[in-house]
């Protein structure tokens, strides 16, 4: 799970896990935990820190083409071509897509100005996923209410059901 800084992640990990909104503080590398599904399903998720640093470490980190979940502040505009551009060099390198499968989720969509999902399809671009034979889905969650989280991760789980995909990466 990866984003900017501040996006949301480790409340959206740790609503799934407890089903609570908890208190965050910043994380500095990582955390993880295993959410399970009420299909039997188990995720083990991987929030990593979106500070600048670490932001090209993203890709060496997924090598394994995990699927990638993509955390976006709905609230913070100003911030959107920022995390655009993070969720292109995470997923590309030199245009050259190095995952198949991302799930974008927009965050805060409980606050009152939170943007909508599809202004930030647009934003992200994320159109363009589909030349590079991706697979991604958007939805608006909430960290706080817990709102579309489960239905982003059985989305998740329908795509890792399905065939295996071509390897996508390109070295
Ligand atoms: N209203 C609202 N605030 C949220 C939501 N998710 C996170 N926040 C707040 O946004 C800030 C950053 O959240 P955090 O999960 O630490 O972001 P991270 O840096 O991506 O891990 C914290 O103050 C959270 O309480 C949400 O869904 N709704
Ligand atoms: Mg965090």
């Amino acid at each position: 799970m990866l984003g900017l800084p501040n996006a949301g992640k480790t409340t959206i990990l740790y609503q799934l896990k407890l089903n609570e909104a908890i208190t965050t503080i910043h994380t500095n590398s990582f955390n993880n935990e295993t959410i399970q599904l009420q299909s039997g399903s188990q995720f083990t998720i991987w929030d990593y820190s979106g500070s600048p640093g670490n932001m090209g470490f993203w890709y060496r980190l997924l090598e394994e083409r995990e699927p990638v979940i993509f955390v976006v502040d709905s609230v913070e505009r100003l911030w959107f071509r920022e995390a655009r551009d993070a969720l292109r060099n995470a997923m590309t390198e030199g245009y050259q897509p190095l995952f198949g499968i991302v799930l974008v989720l927009c965050s805060k969509q409980d606050m009152p100005d939170a943007a909508s999902v599809e202004e930030i399809r647009d934003v992200l671009e994320l159109d363009r996923f589909w030349k590079y034979g991706m697979r991604w889905h958007i939805r608006g969650v909430s960290g706080v209410t817990g709102e579309g989280l489960l239905e982003g991760l059985e989305w998740l789980e329908t795509q890792l059901q399905g065939p295996a995909l071509p390897v996508l990466k390109h070295k």
